[in-house]
C-alpha cells in the first residue's frame, strides 16, 4: 500500500518524522527533554534521564492533573469520557469538568476511607466509567491502582491481592456480557474469603451496574454511589515524585507467578502522550475507541491516560462485538462517529467470520486510523481489516508493545511510513531495537533474532513490586547490555520489524499472556497428577490455543479430564482454559531432566516425524509413544 491512497491529511509527513529520528537518535537527552514539556509539571525535572534514578527523576507531577484539571480551561465543556453501556439506548457523555468532578469525588471517598499516598487500591470491574474514575482518582492521592482483569479466577484475585498488599477494592455487584451476568462482587467474594489472612483489604466499594443485589459484608463493603453523593467535588492533588510508582499491573512470564509490573508517573506518562499523539495522529475532535478491557496495560495506556492526556474523547464500550447481534461494534462506532478504532488481531478474526455485508451495512466513514495490538496478525486480518472496516481509506498500525515497556514501540506513523500488511514496520523515534544471536551478539542488515531494546526510553517499567532484582534478572540479565523483551523478530531489507512471537515459555491467548509455569504450577495443585507441560499451538481464533501433556500419579482417575481443567480455571481463569489435554505415561526429558518444549509442541501440530537427533534425550523412547497417543486422539 502506498502513502497516496490515503485521502486524510496527517500531521507528519515523512519528512518530519525523519527529522524526529534523526533528533532523537543524535541528541536523546534534549528530544526527551522537549518531550518532556508535554506534561504540566509542579517541580520541572532538572534533566530527561539518568541512569540511576531515572526519568525526569527529580520532577513532580500528578497524573489526574495532567489527564482533566490542566484541560479545564480550554476544553471544561468537550466530551473527555462517551460511555456506551451494554443497552443500546443508554450513553453517558462525561466533559471533562463532569468527568474532574467524578475523580474528586472519588479521590476524596477513598480518602475518607483512610488511603494514603503509596497505598494500593485493586480495581476489578466490568468496562463501567468508574474504572477510569478509579484509576484517576488513585493517581489524584498518590494510591497506585493495581486493576484486575474481570477473567481472573478468585485464585488468581487472591494472590494478587496478596502480593500487592491493597488496602481498598473497588467492585461491581456484576457485570454484562450479553444477556449474562458476571458474579464480579461475588467473585471478590470468594477471593476475599480464600485466604484471609493474606490479604489487607479494609474495605471494598461496589458499583451498582444493575438492579442486582449482592451480599454485603457490613464493616468491610459499601455502595459506591451514595459515597460519591456526599462527597466533595474538591480535591486537592497529591503532587508526587516522577519515579513514584502510578500502578501495578500484574503480567504473565516464563516463571509461574505473575509479576507485578509497576509504572512510574513522569516517565510512563510522557511515554503515553508521546505515543498516543505520534502513533494515532491525534487531532482535535478525534473519538478514540480502545476495546481493550482496563485490566491489561493497552486499557490503561490508551483506552484511559494517553487520550485523556493529549485531550481527547475516549470511548468506552461495556458490551461485546455481537450483541444483541452480529455487528454491534460497527454500530458503534458508525453512532458514536469513531475516528481511530484500536483492537486486537483475535477480534478480527471473529468479526471477519461474520461475514462481510455485516460490516457493509454500517457507515464507518468517520474512521480514519486503524490499530491492533496484542498478537502478530495475518496478512488475511490485515487486509480485510483494512478494506472492509477502513474501506482502504485509513493508516493501519500494528502496534508492537508490551505490559513492560508502557506503550508503543514499533508501529508505523500515519502518513509517515509506509505499511507493509502484516509488519509492525519501524520503531517510533527513539526506540532502538536489536535482534541478536544466541549469543547475545547483535545482527545486522535483514536478518531473524531475539528482539531485544538498547538503552531505556520514558515508558519502561521501574521494577517488579517488591522484587527489583527479579526485573533484572527477567529483563537486563539475559542479553546483558539490552533489554531483553521474550520475542522474537525478523527485520528485512527495509529495515522494517515482523513480530513472529515469544521466543520464552509463553502463550498468547487471544493477546492474553499466560505463562507454561503457571498451568503447570495449577496441575501441580490436583493430587492425582505427577507432572505436567502446557505449550501454545496455532488456533485459527485465538493465535494460540494451550495444549496440556498430564502424567497421571498412578491409575489415572477417569475424571482426571476434568479435575485438569478445574485446577487451571479455578487458579488462573477461564480464558487459560486448554484446548487439548493428553493424558501420558511420561514427558520427553533431556539428561538434566528439563521438558523438551520444542518436541512436545511438534508432536501436539500433530508432526510425526524429523524430530531431529533424539539421542541426547534421557527417554527417546516416549517421543514415538506420544506420536500414536496424540495421533488416536485426532
Ligand atoms: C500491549 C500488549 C505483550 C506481548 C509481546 C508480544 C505480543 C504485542 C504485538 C505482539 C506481534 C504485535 N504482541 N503486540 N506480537 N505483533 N503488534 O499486548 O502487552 O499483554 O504485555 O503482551 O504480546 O509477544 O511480547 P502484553
Amino acid at each position: 500500500m502506498s502513502l497516496s491512497s490515503h485521502p486524510h491529511t496527517f500531521r507528519l509527513s515523512p519528512a518530519d518524522y525523519n527529522a524526529l529520528t534523526t533528533n532523537a537518535a543524535a541528541q536523546p537527552e534534549l528530544y526527551w527533554e522537549r518531550e518532556g514539556r508535554r506534561l504540566t509539571w509542579t517541580a520541572e525535572p532538572s534533566a530527561a534521564y539518568c541512569k540511576e534514578k531515572g526519568w525526569f527523576a527529580d520532577g513532580a507531577l500528578n497524573a489526574s492533573v495532567n489527564c482533566l484539571d490542566r484541560h479545564l480551561e480550554k476544553r471544561g465543556n468537550q466530551n473527555a469520557l462517551i460511555w456506551q453501556a451494554e443497552d443500546t439506548g443508554n450513553v453517558l457523555r462525561l466533559t471533562y469538568k463532569a468527568l474532574h468532578e467524578r475523580v474528586c469525588r472519588m479521590a476524596n471517598v477513598l480518602r475518607s476511607l483512610g488511603v494514603k499516598i503509596g497505598d494500593r487500591v485493586a480495581i476489578h470491574l466490568p468496562s463501567v466509567p468508574e474504572g477510569p474514575i478509579a484509576m484517576l482518582a488513585c493517581a489524584r492521592i498518590g494510591a497506585i491502582h493495581v486493576v484486575l482483569f474481570g477473567g481472573f479466577s478468585p485464585e488468581a484475585i487472591a494472590d494478587r491481592l496478596a502480593d500487592s498488599g491493597a488496602v481498598v477494592a473497588v467492585t461491581a455487584n456484576v457485570g454484562r456480557r450479553g444477556a449474562k451476568r458476571i458474579p464480579f462482587k461475588t467473585t471478590l467474594d470468594a477471593a476475599l474469603a480464600l485466604h484471609p489472612d493474606a490479604h489487607s483489604i479494609r474495605h471494598v466499594l461496589v458499583v451498582s451496574v444493575t438492579e442486582d443485589d449482592v451480599s454485603m459484608d457490613a464493616g468491610r463493603d459499601q455502595w459506591l454511589s451514595p459515597l460519591l453523593d456526599a462527597a466533595s467535588s474538591d480535591c486537592t492533588p497529591q503532587h508526587m515524585p516522577s519515579c513514584a510508582p502510578l500502578f501495578l499491573l500484574y503480567t504473565s512470564g516464563s516463571t509461574g507467578k505473575p509479576k507485578g509490573i509497576v509504572h512510574g508517573t513522569g516517565g510512563y506518562l510522557v511515554w503515553a502522550s508521546y505515543t498516543h499523539d505520534l502513533v494515532f495522529d491525534h487531532q482535535d475532535g478525534d473519538i478514540f475507541w480502545c476495546t481493550a478491557d482496563i485490566g491489561w496495560i493497552t486499557g490503561h495506556t490508551y483506552g484511559v491516560y494517553g487520550p485523556l492526556l493529549n485531550g481527547g474523547t475516549v470511548l468506552l464500550f461495556e458490551g461485546m462485538p455481537s450483541h444483541p447481534s452480529p455487528g454491534r461494534w460497527w454500530n458503534v462506532i458508525q453512532d458514536h462517529k469513531v475516528t481511530t478504532f484500536y483492537t486486537s488481531p483475535t477480534a478480527i478474526r471473529a468479526l471477519m467470520r461474520e461475514g462481510d455485508d455485516v460490516v457493509q451495512r454500517y457507515d464507518l466513514s468517520s474512521l480514519r486510523v486503524l490499530g491492533t495490538v496484542g498478537e502478530p496478525i495475518s496478512q488475511e486480518a490485515w487486509s480485510w481489516f483494512n478494506n472492509h472496516v477502513g474501506g482502504g481509506r485509513c493508516a493501519f498500525v500494528d502496534t508492537w508493545w508490551q505490559t513492560e515497556s508502557g506503550g508503543i514501540m514499533i508501529s508505523p506513523v500515519p502518513g509517515a511510513v509506509t505499511e507493509k500488511p502484516a509488519s509492525a514496520t519501524l520503531p517510533l523515534p527513539g526506540i532502538h531495537p536489536v535482534l541478536l544471536d544466541e549469543q547475545g551478539v547483535p545482527k545486522a542488515g535483514a536478518t531473524e533474532g531475539v528482539l531485544c531494546l538498547r538503552g531505556s526510553w520514558p515508558g519502561r517499567a521501574i521494577s517488579i513490586w517488591k522484587d527489583a532484582t527479579l526485573f533484572e534478572r527477567t529483563y537486563l540479565q539475559p542479553y546483558p547490555g539490552f533489554y531483553f523483551t521474550g520475542d522474537g523478530a525478523r527485520r528485512d531489507e527495509d529495515g522494517y520489524y515482523w513480530i513472529t512471537g515469544r521466543v520464552d515459555d509463553v502463550i498468547n491467548v487471544s493477546g492474553h499472556r499466560i505463562g507454561s509455569a503457571e498451568i503447570e504450577d495449577a496441575l501441580a495443585t490436583e493430587p492425582t497428577i505427577a507432572e505436567s507441560a502446557a505449550i501454545g499451538v496455532p488456533h485459527d481464533l485465538k493465535g494460540q490455543g494451550i495444549v496440556v501433556y498430564v502424567v497421571p500419579r498412578a491409575e489415572a482417575p477417569e475424571d482426571l479430564h476434568i479435575r485438569a481443567v478445574k485446577a487451571i480455571t479455578s487458579k488462573v481463569g477461564r480464558y487459560a482454559a486448554p484446548e487439548h489435554i493428553h493424558i501420558v505415561p511420561d514427558l520427553p526429558k533431556t539428561r538434566s531432566g528439563k521438558n523438551v518444549r520444542r518436541l512436545l509442541r511438534k508432536i501436539a501440530c500433530g508432526e510425526t516425524e524429523g524430530f531431529g537427533d533424539l539421542s541426547t534425550l534421557a527417554n527417546p523412547e516416549i517421543v514415538v509413544a506420544l506420536v500414536e497417543l496424540v495421533q488416536s486422539t485426532k
